[in-house]
């Protein structure tokens, strides 16, 4: 059987790249930070297969401490402060565990597994990377122009990636992935947090929805196609960086209309107000993709819809709201 590390497990690419490698037979493990870490009960609870190790990227030993008790083939560091606006609230913390992170996790790798390394390594590096654009669509040589101290954190977690392949030989690849989503993206990023507040508005239990830039435009994908992406970037004969994107770009407005157009609501400016206590110290207006090395070489395509993502997010919270409403009412 092979077996992979994911760090990051408890996210939202954590639990789908667990179940999809569970499913092609491998044996997972991941690492959970804390003490007493209430994602990693309920990881445990719905993926009994993963084995948690507790580790933290802020701590070097552990991570090689997880590396040697799980000998892995495939690393897949995917742990980060991910959350942008945190990122400007703790510049220092988002550097040490976003940036500096990815370091610990190739020295780990490094020192474990020796010389004839054959330890394949997968780095979350993302279009934040991109940030003030130079060019559209983003490929793999655009420049990179981050606006966030998250943005410059991957930076570094992408470059320290390219130098341990050149340097050392590792067999380490970043997948440069835009925004994906899913309806187990956290309640903190502007996808779920419209889909969640849609379905909370439909069933008459939030009356507003609070945003902030409804200008932005990203590019935004389905979070199960991302992470088969990885997966296949590890089987390559070589290891290189890719684009993961859908090649299409829609602003926040639009993706707020859908919403509420896919929950039955017409009139949804009625319902929605701006509040400067969500624009960002220095945003990302602009972003698309070209995944189009992604497609010639792994042979990738992404395979849901803005619209169907759109829908598909809706119809799940408003499902989980009315299971909710039930259950209260019981
Ligand atoms: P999430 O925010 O959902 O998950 C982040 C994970 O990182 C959580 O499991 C969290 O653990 C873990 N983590 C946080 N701090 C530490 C630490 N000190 N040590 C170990 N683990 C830690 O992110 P996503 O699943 O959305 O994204 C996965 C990765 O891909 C991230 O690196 C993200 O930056 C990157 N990315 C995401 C994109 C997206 O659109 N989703 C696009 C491009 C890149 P816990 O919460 O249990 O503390
Ligand atoms: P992003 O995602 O910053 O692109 O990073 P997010 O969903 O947080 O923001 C997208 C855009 O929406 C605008 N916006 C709001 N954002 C949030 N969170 N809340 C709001 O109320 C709101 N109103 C408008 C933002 O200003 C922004 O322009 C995500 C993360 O998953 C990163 O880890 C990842 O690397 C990138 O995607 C690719």
């Amino acid at each position: 059987m092979p077996r992979a590390l994911i760090t990051g497990i408890t996210g939202q690419d954590g639990q789908y790249l667990a179940e999809f490698l569970h499913g092609r037979g491998y044996d997972v493990f991941g690492v959970v930070p804390g003490q007493a870490n209430p994602r990693a009960d309920a990881l445990q609870e719905e993926m009994p297969f993963v084995e948690v190790l507790g580790a933290d990227l802020q701590d070097l030993s552990s991570l090689i401490a997880a590396v040697e008790y799980s000998q892995p083939d495939e690393v897949y560091n995917l742990g980060a402060i991910s959350f942008v606006p945190l990122s400007f609230r703790q510049p220092e913390l988002t550097a040490n565990v976003t940036g500096l992170g990815v370091l610990r996790m190739l020295e780990a790798i490094r020192v474990v597994g020796g010389r004839d390394n054959p330890i394949r390594f997968y780095q979350a590096s993302s279009s934040e990377m991109f940030g003030k654009v130079r060019e559209s669509p983003q490929n793999e040589s655009t420049p990179f122009y981050p606006r966030s101290p998250y943005g410059v954190a991957k930076v570094f977690g992408h470059q320290i990636t390219v130098n341990y392949r050149e340097a050392y030989g590792l067999y380490a690849v970043s997948g440069i992935l835009f925004n994906h989503e899913s309806p187990r993206r956290g309640l903190e990023f502007v996808t779920r947090k419209i889909t969640n507040s849609v379905a909370r508005i439909k069933v008459e239990i939030q009356e507003e929805l609070v945003l902030g830039n409804l200008e932005a435009r990203r590019d935004w994908g389905y979070a199960e196609d991302y992470v088969r992406a990885m997966w296949m970037m590890l089987q390559q004969a070589e290891p290189d960086d890719y684009v993961i994107a859908t090649g299409e770009s829609h602003s926040v407005e639009e993706f707020v209309e859908r919403a509420f157009t896919a929950a039955g609501i017409d009139d949804w400016r009625r319902f929605v107000r701006v509040d400067p206590r969500f624009l960002r110290p220095s945003d990302v207006d602009t972003l698309i993709g070209d995944p189009s090395k992604a497609r010639r070489v792994l042979g990738w395509e992404p395979t849901v819809s803005f619209d169907d993502l759109v829908r598909l997010m809706v119809e799940r919270d408003l499902g989980a709201e009315r299971e909710r409403l039930r259950s209260l009412a019981r």
